[in-house]
């Protein structure tokens, strides 16, 4: 059976929102250009490292500030678009007066960019809510109210993975025609996992719960959780995100000594949201380790927060490691 494209699958799904299809559709065109500038970087020399930093203090890559400027151009004329919120820019982009229900849309163009010297799989996160009253510059709100989010991965395929909060489907970019078709529906986060995602160079800065919490997991099965687990890390969140969309899985990136003074390591309205969104749609579950991701109220636009998400049973277990901790 020919697998519907993305046009048909939005006409068919927002019969009644025109203006959300037109956004989504200039997302995975911006995406579509981001995967071929990400493809032929060594071509065009946009390999290596600018010598500026974005609002992170991170130095950015030259892809870094192409995909960004690849999303603002493609997406700036969407229809109801009101503002663009962006990993790469400090301060918020208006393109028009706040009027109820136009977009905001906050996004991560490139995530896992300190991937791209080496050829690993990185992506591009998003995430869109509405404004709730005219004149109302109202960005910062908890990511319940997303009403579309989700990332595309530039891996050994171009993919396109989002949810409109019911489901989460994985449309697939064809090398040739660039067509986006729908080739993963209805995603689904298995509940049990032995599988784990961390950075364990932080080991040293691990509070008491995720210390215990990643010994039990390595103790195997002469440990307390009685089988073997397997360690994955490479750092995109995007690659690990798709991998327990795909077979399961768990990603810590939790609060440690290190990074709590600065909420966490990874962005609230830009990488948590969309990934807690698009998990719990799937089935999975996330949490920052004392509240639901999704529930976090913002306090400003480029927040960090810690994050625990993938395989619900798993997520559950480790917030019973916190409560032992107290
Ligand atoms: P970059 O986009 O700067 O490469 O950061 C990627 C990221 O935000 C997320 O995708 C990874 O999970 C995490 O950072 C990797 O963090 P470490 O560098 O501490 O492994």
């Amino acid at each position: 059976m020919t697998q519907r494209t993305l046009r048909r699958f939005l006409t068919q799904t927002l019969s009644d929102n025109s203006d959300l299809v037109f956004l989504i559709e200039d997302i995975a065109a911006a995406c579509r250009i981001i995967a071929d500038r990400v493809r032929n970087a060594p071509f065009d020399g946009d390999l290596g490292t600018t010598k500026t930093e974005n609002v992170q203090g991170e130095l950015q890559k030259p892809l870094d500030l192409i995909a960004n400027d690849v999303v603002e151009r493609v997406c700036a004329n969407s229809p109801r678009l009101a503002a663009l919120v962006s990993e790469e820019v400090e301060e918020v982009t208006w393109l028009k007066p706040p009027q109820k229900g136009d977009f905001v849309l906050y996004f991560d163009p490139l995530d896992g960019s300190s991937n791209l010297d080496v050829n690993l799989s990185v992506g591009t996160i998003f995430s869109i809510m509405q404004i709730t009253q005219d004149g109302q510059r109202d960005i910062l709100r908890p990511g319940r109210n997303q009403i579309c989010a989700g990332y595309a991965i530039y891996g050994p395929t171009t993919m396109l993975v989002f949810s409109l909060g019911q489901g989460v489907n994985g449309f697939s970019c064809h090398s040739t025609t660039g067509e986006f078709r729908l080739t993963h529906s209805n995603l689904r986060v298995p509940e049990t996992t032995t599988e784990f995602a961390i950075n364990a160079s932080r080991q040293m800065f691990w509070d008491g719960a995720i210390q215990s919490y990643v010994a039990d997991c390595v103790a195997g099965v002469s440990g307390p959780r009685g089988q073997y687990f397997n360690m994955r890390w490479t750092a995109s969140m995007v690659a690990e995100v798709h991998r327990i969309l795909m077979c399961g899985g768990v990603f810590l990136y939790p609060k440690d000594r290190e990074n709590a003074a600065k909420g966490g390591r990874l962005r609230l309205m830009y990488e948590a949201n969309p990934m807690a969104w698009i998990i719990q749609a799937a089935g999975g579950d996330a949490t920052t380790g004392d509240t639901q991701i999704l529930d976090v109220i913002p306090t400003e636009a480029h927040q960090r927060v810690p994050v625990i998400l993938g395989s619900a049973q798993e997520v559950d277990t480790i917030r019973r490691y916190y409560r032992r901790q107290g």
